[in-house]
């Protein structure tokens, strides 16, 4: 046992890891959705499947919504819900992707009617927060365009400033927007939000209650993405994560199936300035799509990679990492650093789990449950997640 296995339990049992609604529902790629049976047909149903997978981790008490694909008629009856259920509704998550009108894109797009509908999506989206008690906005924007001439690169940056700065101003004192940002897709040509510059440099702009929200799909081959987090941190403008893999481009896979070492490294970047629980203001949260396997089993899987990235994040030893780098021991600081992720933490992160009355092994304690069985005799017709995530 490190000196650090306490310290690193005590973080491992106050982490929390949003789930998306959408990753409940079917979903699949452009070519085909394999509907599976049992999946929820309305919101209410979402969030009872998302309850089962804190239920058997303890670490996924919040959900994020996605309007309007979890619309529905009393938000506040929807968070009443969740609270019965155990669990709260975490960030709205916004979308000016999937309507005709949008062709040319929304909060950019050159008519101004159209940019007011996508503008008005987005406050009826904190009227939402309002009912629910959501404090947090997720903007990810589809817009871009496909060909060189199409349209003025700089007039749509000023035009999603404007948008982006009415519903700033919306927003009530506690409560703040996460701007996302994406490389490509389904724009091919330019993209008007598709870096974190962009993104950092708008939220700049709008003031304290907008930062950044770094999904670990959305970069190009080979980007490092914890220089980026050490980077959003330092300025106090990293707002959270949507977590997922990609091996090609935006593959929406389980978080940690792709490139664990990478997710070590990022979180290792967020160890070291103690920023992995709540507390810290970010939100950490999964983006993901099962398309082919089980969709509870697969947040409840994504859940248990994160968890044990962290702890192995967590065993890094800071103070042999500071005096070998001070030491200009570059063999000895990467050392420190391989140590801990090349440590076996899933009897450490076992041990927190059975330390709060839960199941050891998650996924076998889920399948025991019956479960899954209970809900594929009792959903006839489950719902369409909609296309992304
Ligand atoms: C599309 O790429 C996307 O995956 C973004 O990451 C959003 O967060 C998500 O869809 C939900 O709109
Ligand atoms: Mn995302
Ligand atoms: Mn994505």
């Amino acid at each position: 046992m490190s000196d650090r296995t306490p310290y690193a339990q005590q973080v491992l049992a106050g982490q929390s890891i949003e789930t998306p609604s959408w990753a409940f529902g079917n979903s699949g790629t452009r070519f085909k959705v394999f509907a599976q049976q049992g999946v929820p047909r309305d919101p209410y149903e979402k969030l009872a499947d998302a309850a089962q997978v804190h239920k058997y981790t303890g670490a996924a008490g919040s959900v994020a919504l996605h309007i309007p694909w979890d619309r529905v008629e009393d938000y506040g009856d929807l968070a009443r819900h969740a609270a019965a259920l155990g669990v709260r509704i975490g960030t709205i998550n916004s979308n000016t992707f999937q309507d005709d009108d949008y062709m040319l894109g929304s909060v950019c797009h050159p008519d101004a009617k159209i940019r007011r509908k996508a503008a008005d999506h987005l406050l009826e989206c904190v009227d939402i927060m309002d009912a629910t008690g959501s404090d947090t906005l997720k903007l990810w924007f589809a817009d871009g365009t496909n060909y060189p001439g199409q349209d003025s690169i700089a007039g749509r940056q000023d035009r999603l400033a404007d948008v982006l700065a009415e519903v700033y101003e919306r927003l009530g004192d506690d409560q703040r927007l996460l701007l996302e940002y994406k490389l490509f897709e389904p724009s091919f040509y330019t993209t008007d939000v598709p870096d974190w510059g962009t993104a950092y440099a708008h939220c700049l702009k709008l003031g304290p209650k907008a930062q950044v929200v770094i999904d670990t799909g959305h970069h190009a081959p080979g980007v490092n993405i914890e220089f980026i987090v050490a980077f959003l941190l330092r300025e106090g403008k990293l707002g959270g994560f949507d977590f997922n893999s990609r091996f090609y481009a935006d593959d929406d896979l389980m978080v940690g199936a792709a490139d664990p070492f990478q997710l070590f490294r990022i979180l290792h970047e967020l160890a070291l300035r103690d920023a992995l629980l709540p507390a810290s203001g970010i939100a950490y949260m999964l983006d993901q799509c099962h398309n082919i396997e089980p969709k509870i089993p697969g947040q409840i899987r994504s859940i248990m990679n994160v968890q044990e990235a962290t702890a192995k994040a967590l065993l890094v030893d800071h103070d042999a990492l500071a005096a070998a780098q001070r030491a200009g021991d570059v063999l000895g600081a990467n050392a420190v650093l391989m140590d801990a992720y090349n440590t076996d933490v899933r009897p450490l992160v076992a041990e927190v789990r059975t330390g709060q009355g839960l199941a050891a092994d998650p996924l076998a304690a889920y399948a025991a449950s019956g479960y899954a069985e209970e809900i594929k005799a009792a959903r006839v017709g489950g719902s369409q997640a909609g296309w992304g995530a």
